[in-house]
């Protein structure tokens, strides 16, 4: 057996970080719509995160935020200029295209892409799709920066295979690692790869949300990858009618251990018996939360799921790093407590404030995308990009000096912002060695 470790790589939260209430059936994102953000709390609680994760000793890398405002987007709407009458304009004449190209979304790094360890790929590299994200127009603006950042943090093509995202098409609708949990008994060995899809791509829907994942795309991205060990889930449609928008905020999994909430999957014994069947060598150790214990209304405003669950070096049983949300839940605070005491495979939770992503419908699930990696793996990785004690302390300098306090849709009309967050961008591919022309305003 090759031994292997999981890694994270986390959004590192953007400037223009704010609430423009963009995701329909995400319902924080709807709740605060309007409120006026903070960027530079953001950006400080999401590297507070990483470096929390690091000390865990877990490998953790930074993933850059794009350029917003977006203005080669809204370019291409036809709007024209000077860089700041095409932001003027557009938030004149179009202010939703405008929200969109402002959106700090990338943050939310698990639906970046879904990651195929070499473990399970036929060819022994590790493989990446990232999302296309079409179902919300700010988030599909996303993936062709995404595939530039993961071929930054993953440069060698002899380990590592970074595809295009999936046609950008609604048949073919893609929300990335959210949608995706592998379960195994030791990260370096094959495992068990839970795709969870929420509808048909020709199938008719009519819920009261949009169901983001289909089955096709799921498919297709096992087949690409040529991934062992696929199980494909139906979404549960109560789950998506309750707000439940990506199934990383009903369910998470590490290793043999997969938690979630009852309403999770349209048919739980199906999923359970299929991902035993297709376990090798390791019993599936399910933990199961009920609706008695925890209705799927709070599950999904305190986020218990949407947290991360990790093996710390050293230690036999689970830890399950959770949103402060949680504890502030006094029936998830049970849950997480019991859990805790019992005599399961998780056996430790702790807490972390990442309240301005949360505000979004971002929890710590949501803010890292898992890549596991052998050591010869690791060590391919780009340096610069792995979060250290001088890195954190490096990035928070640089956002305390570049990112406001206060963020307001008002606020992302004015042209200055488009001079501090390109500022602030250069600043920093400089200090993560993203080379010249990481971003298009860079190209001149
Ligand atoms: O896609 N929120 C994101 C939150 C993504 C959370 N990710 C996971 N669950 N893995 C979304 O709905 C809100 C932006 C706004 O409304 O301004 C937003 O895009």
């Amino acid at each position: 057996m090759i031994s292997a470790v999981e890694a994270n790589a986390d959004g590192l939260i953007g400037p223009t970080h704010s609430y423009a209430g963009l995701s329909p059936g995400n319902l924080a994102s709807s709740l605060n719509k309007g409120e006026a953000s903070n960027p530079r709390a953001a950006v400080l609680q999401g590297l507070d995160k990483m470096k929390t994760l690091a000390d865990l000793g877990l490998p953790q890398f930074v993933l850059p935020p794009h350029e917003r405002p977006n203005i080669p987007f809204l370019r291409s709407l036809g709007f024209s200029g000077s860089d700041a009458q095409v932001l003027e304009r557009a938030w004149k004449d179009a202010p939703s295209f405008a929200a969109a190209a402002c959106s700090a979304s990338p943050m939310w790094a698990a639906n970046a892409a879904t990651v195929t360890p070499s473990a399970d790929a036929h060819d022994g590299r590790v493989h990446f799709t990232p999302a296309n994200l079409i179902t919300n127009l700010h988030r599909s603006l996303e993936h062709d920066q995404t595939k530039r950042a993961l071929d930054a943090l993953f440069p060698h093509a002899s380990r590592f295979a970074v595809h295009d995202a999936l046609p950008s098409v609604a048949h073919l609708a893609d929300e990335g690692a959210a949608n995706h949990v592998r379960l195994c008994r030791d990260h370096g060995e094959p495992g068990v790869n839970l795709m969870v899809w929420g509808r048909e791509a020709w199938e008719h829907w009519d819920g009261p949300y949009p169901a983001r994942q289909t089955r096709e795309a799921s498919e297709a991205i096992m087949r690409r990858h040529a991934a062992s060990g696929a199980v494909l889930a139906r979404q549960g449609k109560a789950a998506i009618a309750g707000g439940t928008f990506h199934n990383d905020v009903v369910c998470v999994g590490a290793l043999d251990t997969l938690f979630f909430h009852e309403l999770a999957f349209e048919d739980t014994e199906a999923t359970k018996a299929a991902i035993r069947a297709a376990a090798d060598g390791f019993e599936p150790q399910f933990v199961e939360v009920s609706t008695a214990d925890l209705p799927l209304a709070d599950a999904i405003s305190s986020y218990l799921f949407n947290s991360m669950l990790i093996r710390v070096p050293g230690q036999d049983r689970l830890t399950l790093i959770c949103p402060t949300e949680t504890r502030d839940n006094p029936r998830s605070h049970a849950v997480a407590q019991g859990l805790a005491a019992s005599n399961g495979p998780i056996g430790h939770v702790e807490y972390v404030d990442v309240r301005q992503s949360m505000r979004n419908g971002g929890g710590p699930a949501c803010l890292r995308l898992r890549v596991v990696l052998t050591e010869a793996e690791l060590a391919a990785t780009n340096p610069a990009m792995r979060l250290t004690d001088t890195l954190h302390a490096r990035l928070s300098d640089w956002g305390r000096r570049w990112y406001r306090d206060s963020l307001t849709a008002h606020d992302l009309a004015d042209p200055a912002l488009l001079d501090e967050t390109r500022g602030a961008l250069d600043e920093l591919t400089r200090i993560l060695n993203l080379g010249g022309g990481f971003y298009p305003f860079q190209h001149g």
